[in-house]
């Protein structure tokens, strides 16, 4: 109840802040994009990360609020991130309430944002419940001009036939399949396959994850279009990757 009010208090008075982890081209070169991390620092616990709040915004009733004050704050700030897409996160329940798609358009069009500079990142969750509606939407979606990608690939367990069924842009590999990759030839296997699925299929692949020199050789080898990961960059605030941008041009 107190943690709801807390929240509920830090969405309407914008005390909710957005860090950016930048996605960059396989050769580690260019940032291509940008994904927003939602942050809450609490004047009294700290810094709370999404997977403390996201949850109890989601069972609260305050998703729809919280998603659309990120989406908001998003699209104003990465508008002068001119030709670098910007990934938002989606939570499932925010996808399947009937006015997603429409507050997603309205939020675009009031924030002037260039619907082709989106990309939505959705989970297998999605995709489960009601499938018919799910595939609606996200044509729906796409027909705006808005990209989407399937997230923490490799995760689910009908990864195979969502490809197949839904209108994805790109698959980000999970980064659970990076972490012992070393170690174990078996999730270099499995993450050569996934890269290689997702490429056979038109799909743009991104790793996420990538902490060290040896993943990103392998990921270029294997033909991966996009990287993330701490080897590049945390999530940092806006002014930053202002810098960065700087830096790079
Ligand atoms: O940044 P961090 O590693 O703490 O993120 C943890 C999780 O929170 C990730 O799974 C990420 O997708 C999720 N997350 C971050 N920002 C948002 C957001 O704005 N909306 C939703 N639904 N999830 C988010
Ligand atoms: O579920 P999702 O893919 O949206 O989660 C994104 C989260 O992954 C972010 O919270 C981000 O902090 C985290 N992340 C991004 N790159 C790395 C990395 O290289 N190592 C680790 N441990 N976490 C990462
Ligand atoms: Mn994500
Ligand atoms: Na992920």
């Amino acid at each position: 109840r107190m943690v709801e009010d807390d929240l509920r208090r830090a969405i309407d008075n914008d005390e909710l802040t957005l860090h950016y982890q930048p996605q960059v081209s396989v050769d580690g070169s260019t940032i291509v994009g940008v994904e927003a991390l939602v942050r809450w620092p609490h004047p009294v616990h700290g810094m709370i990360p999404p997977s403390d709040f996201i949850a109890i915004a989601e069972e609260r009733g305050l998703i729809m609020p919280l998603s659309e004050w990120v989406l908001r704050r998003a699209c104003l700030e990465a508008k002068r991130w001119k030709g670098i897409r910007l990934a938002v996160n989606v939570s499932p329940i925010q996808f399947r309430h009937k006015d997603f798609v429409a507050n997603v358009i309205r939020i675009i069009d009031e924030t002037d944002f260039d619907p082709a500079q989106l990309e939505l990142e959705l989970t297998e969750g999605v995709l489960i419940e009601d499938a018919d509606a799910a595939e609606a939407a996200m044509m729906d979606i796409r027909a705006h001009g808005v990209g989407l990608a399937l997230d923490d690939f490799g995760t689910g367990y009908s990864s195979l036939i969502y490809l197949r069924r839904f209108a994805f842009d790109k698959i980000k590999i999970d980064r659970s399949f990076l972490e012992y990759m070393e170690a174990t030839g078996e999730s270099a296997i499995l993450v050569h396959s996934m890269a290689h699925l997702g490429r056979a299929l038109g799909l743009r692949v991104c790793a996420e994850g990538v902490e060290t020199a040896e993943q990103h050789r392998f990921l270029q080898a294997i033909g991966c279009h996009e990287l993330q990961g701490f080897l590049f960059s945390r999530g940092v605030p806006a002014s930053e990757i202002d810098r960065l941008l700087r830096l790079d041009n």
